[in-house]
């Protein structure tokens, strides 16, 4: 299995359904990724340290998906130049507006990607991770049309 390139972040395993579209979209596309659940507030110390590190890692794109507050995506952000893409997730009184509402939200200079809420954000958050790495890598950018062409005859 080669060494993961984009790192998938939740804030909770309560987290995890949706965010299994990301880890299966990425796998269509042969992308190696890890995954971990690390809270923004529950564990500062932890998700800090993740994101210090990725980079030296050799992760190239980080991609979280919080609900309620969703401030993950943005911590995340903040530690790091890699791209952040920000899935917000259902779950909550407001049903993820909320948390659209957050990843939509970063002040100017630390800018995150915000898609859409729930599993179709979900699925495009691996979907613009593997545009983002198709940049440098030719035979992704097949992969890509591919995808698309397929996409477009359903
Ligand atoms: C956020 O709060 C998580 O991303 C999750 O979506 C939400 C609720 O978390 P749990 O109380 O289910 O752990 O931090």
């Amino acid at each position: 299995m080669s060494s993961p390139i984009v790192g998938i972040l939740m804030g909770s395993e309560s987290d995890r359904a949706v965010m299994e579209e990301t880890a299966k979209m990425l796998e269509r596309f042969g992308v190696p990724y890890e995954v971990i659940v690390s809270s923004a507030h529950r564990h500062p110390k932890r998700t800090r340290e993740y994101v210090q590190s990725a980079a030296d890692r050799g992760i190239k794109v980080i991609i979280a998906g919080a609900g309620m507050a969703a401030h993950l995506p943005g911590v995340l952000a903040s530690e790091t130049t890699l791209p952040v893409i920000g899935v917000p997730l259902p779950g909550s009184a407001l049903n993820g507006v909320d948390s659209l509402y957050s990843i939509v939200q970063m002040p100017a200079g630390v800018p995150v990607a915000a898609m859409a809420i729930g599993t179709h954000g979900a699925k495009n958050a691996a979907i613009f991770a593997v545009e983002i790495l198709a940049l440098a890598d030719p035979e992704l950018r097949q992969k890509l049309a591919d995808y698309r062409a397929d996409w477009s005859r359903s």
